[in-house]
Parts: C-alpha cells; structure tokens; sequence
C-alpha cells in the first residue's frame, strides 16, 4: 500500500550527517567509539560547537514510528527542496519541503531507504541511521555543464549532459574535449595534453585519484592523461582558473581524473569487450573480472590497445602514426565497520613504438606505475564528515629515439640521431578532510611529495668516425614540495553563500648531479641550483543563488605558481615550436596570477533547459615564458605580464523525454603584454553541438564542433602559423541487445574534412573518417 507523508518543517540542527556515497555507514556507535579518529573528532566538535555557537533543538526527532531529516546540497549546504525519499519495495514515498526536510513512517522491514533527485547523486540509507534528532542528509551533486565529465556504466535518463557512459569507443581525450575551455595538445594519435583556457604543462595540474604524477619526457609526449583509460574512469573533475584549491593552485585550473572502484556484496561478476576501428586498424581488446562479498573487493582489468598509421582527412597516411599499449588496474578493498574503508590501487601502463608525427622522434617504450593505500574514515556522527589519507608512489621510465627516421636530411641536428631517456619518480601522502558544523564547510588537503626526476640523450653521428657525444637533460632533480590548502563555505541566508580559501605551495629543491649543476652555473652564474621557495594562494567568492532555478557566483583569487622541474633545470631540451633548444633557469621567479571570475546558471522547470556561462579574466605577472638567445637556443625567462580573458557557455534542451540537444561555445584572448604579441597555442573560438535520441534500448548521438580560424600567433617567441576553420561531425549509436550484451558503433569525421587543432606542433592534422564498432558483454 502506498503512503504518502508530507513534509514538515524542521530547524536546522542536526547531529548525524550522511553524505551520499555509493556504500551506507554501518551504525554501530560501538565500533565507531573504536575509531582512533574519535578522539581528535569529539575534540574538533567541540572546537566546533564554540565557533557556531549551541544548536537549537529539533521538535520532531526521530522515534520507532517517523524517520525524520533534512536534506542538503554537499557542496552549498544548501536545503534541497523536491528530493525523493523512497523505499524501494513498499513504496514508501515522500519529498523534501521548501526547507529541505522531510518525514517519513519507519518501515518495518529490513530494508534500504533511497534518497534521489535530479541532479545529484542516489543515497542509500540504512534505517536503523535515523536516531535521536532529525538526521542531515547531504546529497553530492553530479556533473556541472561546465567542471565535470561523469563517465558511467550505462544511460542514465536524468543525467547531466556532461555525463557519458563509459566502454564507450572515445578515448578518455576525447571525452574531455567536449567540456568547454578545455582544448587538446595532440602530438600524435594518442596521449593527448589537456590545455585549460590557454594553458598547458605547468600551469594546469593533472592528478589521476588525487595522486601527484609527472611526465618523464622532457618532449611533453606523455602527459599524465596518457597512463589511464577511459573505461577505468568513473569522473574527469575538470576546475578552470584556479577556484578550486583541492587539486592543487596553479593559473590554469586542474583535472582530476578519478577511477572507478568496485563495489561490495557483487558476488563474482566481469565484462569483456572488443573493438574495432577502421582508419588505422585499431583494436581494442579489455578483460575486466572481480568478486565481492560484503567485507572485501577484488578487481582487475587490462586493456590492450593496438593501432598502427592512420589517415588524415582527404587521404594522406601518415607514417609513423601507431602504437601499442597495455594498461592494468587492480584494487583491493576492505570495508570496515564505522564508515571505514581501506584501499589499495596499482595502476600500470605500458606503451611500445608509439609514433609522433608532430615531433621529431618517437617513444620506443614508456612505462609507469602508481601504487597507492587509502584509508578512508566517513564518520556520519561527528563533525569531520571525511578523513581520507593516503600515501602514493609513482614511477614512470620513457625511452625515445629518431632511429625510425631520416636524420641526414633534417633541419635540426641534421646527420645526428639523438636517443633520449627521462625518468620520474613521486612520493607522497595525500590528506584530506571535510568539516560540515552547521552553515559552514571546510575542506582541508595536504599534499606532500618529493619528485625525482632525470633525464639524458645520447648524440651519435650518422657518420661512424665521429664519437657520439653524451648529454644530461635533467641531472638528478629533487624537489621536496608540500601543498597545504584551506577551503571554507558559509551559508549565509538561504540564498547568499561565501567562499574563501588560503593555500600554500612550498618547495626546497636541488640538482644533484654535480656537473649538471656545474653546465647550468655557467648559464647563469648568479642562481644557486638548490633553493627553497614559496608560494601563497587566496581565493575569495560570493555567491547568489535562488533556489535551483538561477544563480549567480564572482570570485576573485590571487595565485603564485613555483616555476616546475624542467623550467629551473632542463638542459638542452629541444623544443619542436620554435626548433630552440632550452635552458631550464634556476633563478626564475614565481608566476604571479590573479583573476576574477563570474558566472551564472539558469535552469528551466523540471530540467526542460538549462545554461551555464563563465567569464573570466587572468592577469600574471613574471609570466616563464622561452627567450631566444641565439639562433639555436633559449633559455626560460620571466616576462613582465601577460593577460588571458575570455569565457565558456554550455547549455541544453531536453524537449521530450527521450530527445535532447547540447550546445557549447568557448573563447580565449590572450596577449604577451611584454613583447606586445600574443601568446602561442591559444585554441581558436570553438562551438559544439550535440543531440541524442533515445528509442526503446537504442540510444543514437550526433555531434557538430566547430572551430574559428585563429590568425592570432606568437612570432617572436614561437615559429607559430595560423590555422584554418574546420567542422567535424560524428555519430554513434549504442543498442542495448540484451541487459548483459550491448554493441555499439559509430563514424568520426564523417565528412572526411582535413583539419588541424591549432593547438597542435607542426600543424599535425587529425584523423580523416573513421568508422568503428565494439562489442561489450558483462556476467
Ligand atoms: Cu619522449
């Protein structure tokens, strides 16, 4: 029998948070008073409790008939009105008030209550959670049009546009490409370098689960996007500017990529699929298998990729293109009572004759692994929502030659082949903590790591007679960097809500080999090779929002960026832009950025439409930027000031249930305000246009971008060109044969168009029609 019970209004004063996760706490107050972390947490709550003052006491607490509470945004603490509270089986069912709170009669039963709405995340509750005063619920929201790409296992029918399912035929790059002011660096036919709103390498973080990875090629060929795959990912967290300090401060923003985890009480289960894609014989084959009770989790998967030279718009082959690589992932988890979980992941990669045509050689073989162990408490009681620590290491070796090519006739180096090497290692632990008391949020991250790093080349004359010569590119770099940061939301009034942050960035770093030191003084003889440096980041944002309906946020922040391991001490290092080769330089100053940044949303009843935009404008100071000192090398320098500013919009209509259109438009100015240039490797404006169709178990998706010319080029630092205007259309289709069996297929570049991202060297064209099909079967 249904039953319907409305909502009645509730204060807010709560003792019991649950914030929503894919798992439910256990309930047991005896084994969380067992947590060694209590202690610091009743200490903190009453710390806490000082702050925000006594709590008002709640008229309807929770007693053997009623389950009550109050539903909030995770993020906003905002009351969240309309949210579904269900249980399942006997189709209990209420919503939140205006005020976020709800009341329900306790089932009699053995079983799970859902809290769901549109936009947000499912929680699953136990009921033997809602005891004593009514509990908070906190609701984590999924992807917005313009931060997030959600990547799932299949079709939601009330996800966010941004949300993809995964096993999908992309590329975890190409994924990313659609979300807006997020631009792809492509040197070859894989392992693609995110730009944010203009800017790469350094100044955009790229964490895979939080983890502090770093390239091993001095080239950029392999960007830490390269060492995971897209059907490993569960979200791509992309933040632009530097608004968020989770992931790190830097001016362009950071992408976390966060991988997908078993979960538990799944028996034994797995998947297998193949694919295939015609333009470049391109086979991808993953085995994904694991078993779970309710205590622990096992899984695996590897992937196996093969693809060899593929053709560009209009026919051309172009040599040098393929690649293989292999890619595995396991991790072991263990659920404890009291919300706590440990985990273990060990992820790795490796990568065999991977051509660049962009460049003037290719990866002979590059290798990585990131091991890591999380605890992770969730303690719904008490004031720390979430304490999460993890220690990491990462490990990666790349080795890369011309050998496959014809040096005699080249420009650079001509009659020289040059095999290099580089190699990376981080070591790290990650703290992290929520703190939810009343109208204020905290989240506080720690990131502490040292980086090794080295890399050499050998010079060997194509002519015999002449010994090959013997250079280090980076000698022996460590840098002992730790990252603190501090980010506090209070909910004001149900509409205003501030937002204000500290970060500190510290580095003490050295290079230790002695006559890489001793080459790099000559360069410069008045910087020291070993230093310590600091950097302070703020942050500072208001924002309106009423109800779901709009909003309006500015945020003003001022950022320092530490100059990174190849700028201080890269030596010799060839740079295909400008065909210079680079001097790190050990004395650079900091980058110095500040911006401001404004944005709003508008979303129509029941998510018929909705439209996202940001504008925003960055100004640094002591921009690190190439300077040419000769007529064969440069070294980094810090340029006066220069000035990016521009904006992104993302939007959709859902004018049927089964019919939606997406669109998006991003933009970047950008301008060396000291050499009176602009800056290299700006993407043009760009606009893209989606609509998916869905009938029956047949999902059908088509996809315009387009990109403008971009006539706006460095020429004094860069050997820059402009670049044309293109379109590219795709469209795919995924049919769902059975529950455990669906096929999917599809046809890239329809029209066959020739086209160059500006963003890439060497005006590298993209891929020309590619048609592809996969197969995916789960048990
Ligand atoms: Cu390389």
């Amino acid at each position: 029998m249904p039953l319907n019970i409305h909502a009645t209004q509730q204060p807010q004063s709560h003792e019991t948070l649950y914030v929503s996760t894919p798992y439910h706490f256990n309930p047991d107050i005896r084994e969380n008073r067992e947590n060694p972390v209590m202690t610091l947490t009743s200490l903190l709550s009453l710390l806490m409790l000082l702050w925000t003052g006594p709590l008002p006491n709640g008229p309807l607490p929770n007693g053997p008939d009623t389950l009550s509470g109050t539903i909030y945004d995770a993020e906003t603490l905002r009351p969240l009105h309309g949210a579904h509270i269900m249980v399942p089986n006997l189709q209990y069912t209420t919503s939140s008030g205006a005020d976020g709170s709800f009341a329900l009669v306790r089932p009699d039963c053995p079983c799970r209550i859902l809290i769901t709405m549109t936009g947000y995340k499912t929680l699953e509750m136990d009921p033997a959670q809602f005891t004593g005063t009514p509990v908070a619920v906190y609701l984590e929201p999924r992807a917005g049009l313009l931060s997030e790409v959600v990547i799932r296992s299949a079709p939601v029918p009330d996800a966010s546009p941004r949300s993809y399912t995964n096993s999908s035929l992309e590329s975890t790059e190409q994924f990313m490409q659609r979300l807006n002011g997020l631009s792809m660096i492509k040197r070859a036919n894989y392992a693609w370098e995110p730009s944010l709103r203009g800017m790469s390498d350094s100044r955009v973080n790229v964490l895979i689960d939080g983890v502090t990875m770093v390239s091993a090629c001095v080239d950029r060929m392999d960007p830490v996007t390269s060492y995971v795959e897209t059907e490993n990912l569960e979200k791509v967290d992309v933040s632009m500017g530097n608004i968020s300090f989770e992931n790190g401060n830097r001016p362009g923003g950071s992408v976390n990529l966060i991988t997908a985890r078993p979960g538990f009480d799944a028996g034994f289960y797995g998947e297998v699929d193949a694919g295939y894609q015609h333009n470049g014989n391109v086979q991808k084959y993953r085995v994904m298998s694991g078993y779970s009770n309710q205590r622990n989790a096992l899984q695996a998967a590897f992937t196996l990729r093969d693809a060899g030279n593929f053709t560009a718009g209009g026919g051309e082959r172009l040599g040098l293109s393929g690649y293989t690589k292999m890619n595995l992932k396991v991790d072991a988890g263990r659920d404890f009572a009291g919300g706590s979980r440990r985990w273990f992941t060990w992820i790795g990669d490796l990568a065999l004759d991977a051509g660049y045509p962009a460049l003037i050689m290719d990866t002979d073989k590059a290798r990585s692994h990131l091991i890591s162990y999380e605890h992770e408490w969730r303690n719904p009681g008490s004031l720390i929502s979430l304490l999460r620590v993890k220690p990491y290491h990462t490990r990666i070796d790349h080795w890369m030659s011309d050998y496959n090519r014809d040096v005699t006739t080249r420009d650079v180096m001509p009659g020289m082949y040059m095999p290099m090497s580089g190699k990376t290692r981080t070591t790290g632990i990650r703290l992290e903590s929520t703190l939810i008391s009343g109208r204020h949020l905290v989240r506080a991250t720690m990131n502490l790591h040292r980086l090794n790093a080295f890399a050499d080349m050998l010079m060997e004359p194509v002519d015999e007679q002449v010994s090959p010569m013997y250079l280090i590119n980076i000698g022996d770099a460590v840098l002992n960097n730790a990252y603190v940061s501090a980010d506090h939301s209070w909910l004001m009034s149900p509409a205003w809500s501030l937002n204000t942050g500290l970060a500190l960035d510290l580095s003490g770093r050295s290079l230790n080999d002695p006559v890489a030191a001793d080459l790099l003084s000559i360069e410069f003889p008045d910087a020291s090779t070993g230093r310590f440096i600091a950097a302070a980041n703020w942050k500072a944002g208001l924002q309106y929002q009423s109800d779901e309906a709009w909003g309006i946020s500015l945020n003003l922040s001022g950022g320092s960026r530490l100059p990174s391991h190849i700028e201080s001490y890269g030596y010799y290092i060839y740079n295909p832009l400008d065909d210079l080769f680079y001097f790190g330089n050990p004395g650079l100053k900091n980058e110095q950025s500040t911006q401001v940044n404004l944005s709003g949303f508008l979303n129509g009843d029941d998510r018929l439409y909705g439209i996202e935009a940001s504008l925003f404008v960055n100004h640094i100071r002591n921009y690190i930027g190439g300077r040419a000192t000769g007529d064969l090398f440069a070294a980094y320098t810090n340029y006066d000031a220069a000035l990016y500013a521009g904006g992104e919009a993302a939007g959709y209509l859902n004018p049927w249930p089964s019919f939606g259109l997406t669109f998006g438009l991003a933009g970047v100015y950008a301008q060396n305000l000291h050499l009176d240039e602009p800056l290299p490797m700006i993407p043009p404006l760009e606009a893209h246009f989606g609509l998916e169709w869905r009938v029956g178990s047949l999902t059908l998706a088509a996809q315009v971008r387009h990109a403008a010319v971009q006539r706006r080029i460095a020429s004094a630092t860069t050997l820059e060109t402009p670049s044309e205007a293109f379109t590219v259309i795709d469209v795919r289709g995924t049919w769902n044969l059975r529950p455990d069996i669906q096929l999917r297929a599809g046809i890239e570049n329809i029209a066959d168009t020739r086209y160059t991202e500006h963003t890439s060297p060497g005006n590298f064209p993209s891929p020309g029609r590619n048609a592809q099909a996969q197969i995916l079967i789960r048990f």
